[in-house]
């Protein structure tokens, strides 16, 4: 497999990145990272890494594929139910269990038709490769579901961490671009949600006493393409927002996050939202971007390969075709650098080694996985 080296792109683009606007667009022949292109797949959500190394990689018409980083060896993962991938549906995310060594349970998710409404599932099941390699995911089944299916096949969401001590699976619900979804206490749509790790809602959450769906965690949220744990067990969220509205919120039980009553953005239609104030009783995003960046994936990242930005958040960028940094210190975020990567950045991955590695969010040959190490 050969590894071509990006590092080298002209200088030219210096001069050709007029982008005057953003300060903190880094000129491509600047990044302090060397690009290498390792792989192609076809529309990439998500991946995770193996204990051995090997990688997890979803893409978007609903294969599941073990990929070898050190051959470039592809192999198709059977098991995986049928995916509704029309419009924003796919195959998205995928995780390990925090008890994978002992159980060796993967955790995904996919959009799906049932009935003719759509909505995103959870699911579950056991890593288990063959002698002769073939490999599965055994005794698959769905554990959570959206609610309530719907029209339509935008704004799913999907996104799954654990929490530091493996006791409990957050994942995202979109609000499925119906906009007031996100406030009904009945819907998981626009939410955050904390469920034990076998799908059901886990106990004590901070909205059930008050009449809202159990699994609930924090709502008014939109199009939650992002959702990690820094080292202090602090959840982050990423969201694409309306118009000018992008978001990295710091997210915190029972709080109400606004969408669609409040936004620094605006509706797409060019209608108004009124932006988040002090004491309207919404919790204000800690960064928010407009123009606006689509971001498609978080990391938190703890590696040590770029010592500088430990601690930090990364997000690809899908309409920005970038690669964007988030400083925190403690509560507080703030924006870093933005680097133009020239293609759709869908998810942003941190290597056993530290690495960086990125999914571009593109069909055949635009679909690459690219690995980003220190300059020497
Ligand atoms: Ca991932
Ligand atoms: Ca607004």
């Amino acid at each position: 497999m050969r590894h071509i080296t990006l590092a080298a792109l002209p200088l030219l683009l210096i001069a050709c990145s007029g982008d005057g606007a953003n300060s903190q667009t880094t000129a491509a022949a600047e990044k302090p990272f060397k690009t290498s292109v390792i792989a192609d797949f076809d529309s990439p959500w998500a991946m995770t890494f193996l204990p051995d190394g090997r990688a997890l990689v979803t893409e978007k018409a609903g294969e599941m594929i073990l990929f070898d980083p050190g051959n470039g060896t592809k192999i198709p993962i059977a098991g995986i139910p049928k995916v509704d991938s029309a419009g924003q549906g796919a195959l998205m995310d995928v995780v390990l269990s925090p008890t994978f060594a002992r159980d060796k349970a993967v955790y995904f998710s996919f959009s799906e038709e049932r009935d003719g409404l759509k909505g995103v599932a959870l699911a579950k099941g056991a890593f288990h490769q063959a002698s002769d390699g073939t490999t599965k995911l055994d005794g698959v089944q769905i554990i959570f579901r959206a609610s309530p299916y719907v029209e339509g096949d935008g704004h799913y969401s999907g996104r799954i961490a654990f929490s530091p001590d493996g006791k409990y699976l957050f994942f995202t619900n979109g609000e499925r671009q119906k906009f007031d979804p996100a406030q009904d206490p009945k819907s998981t749509l626009g939410k955050v949600l904390r469920l034990n790790p076998d799908g059901t809602p886990a106990a004590g959450n901070p909205l059930a006493a008050k009449g809202f769906t159990p699994a609930i965690w924090s709502y008014g949220h939109r199009n939650l393409l992002g959702l990690a744990f820094d080292k202090d067990g602090r959840l982050w969220e990423q969201e694409m927002g309306p118009q000018g509205g992008d978001e990295v919120n710091l997210i915190k039980p029972g709080l109400n996050y606004g969408y669609p009553n409040v936004s620094n953005g605006s509706h797409y239609d060019g209608r108004d939202i009124p932006d988040h104030a002090p004491g309207d009783g919404y919790e204000a995003p800690k960064v928010s971007w407009n123009p606006v960046i689509s971001p498609g994936g978080l990391l938190y990242y703890s590696g040590a390969a770029f010592p500088m930005w430990k601690g930090s958040l990364f997000i690809g960028g899908l309409s920005s075709q970038s690669l964007v940094r988030v400083k925190l210190d403690g509560e507080k975020a703030e924006k870093a650098d933005q680097w133009d990567m020239g293609a759709r950045i869908r998810e942003v991955e941190q290597g056993p080694d530290g690495a960086l590695w990125l999914l571009e969010d593109g069909g055949k040959s635009q679909g690459r996985m690219l690995k980003l190490t220190p300059v020497s």
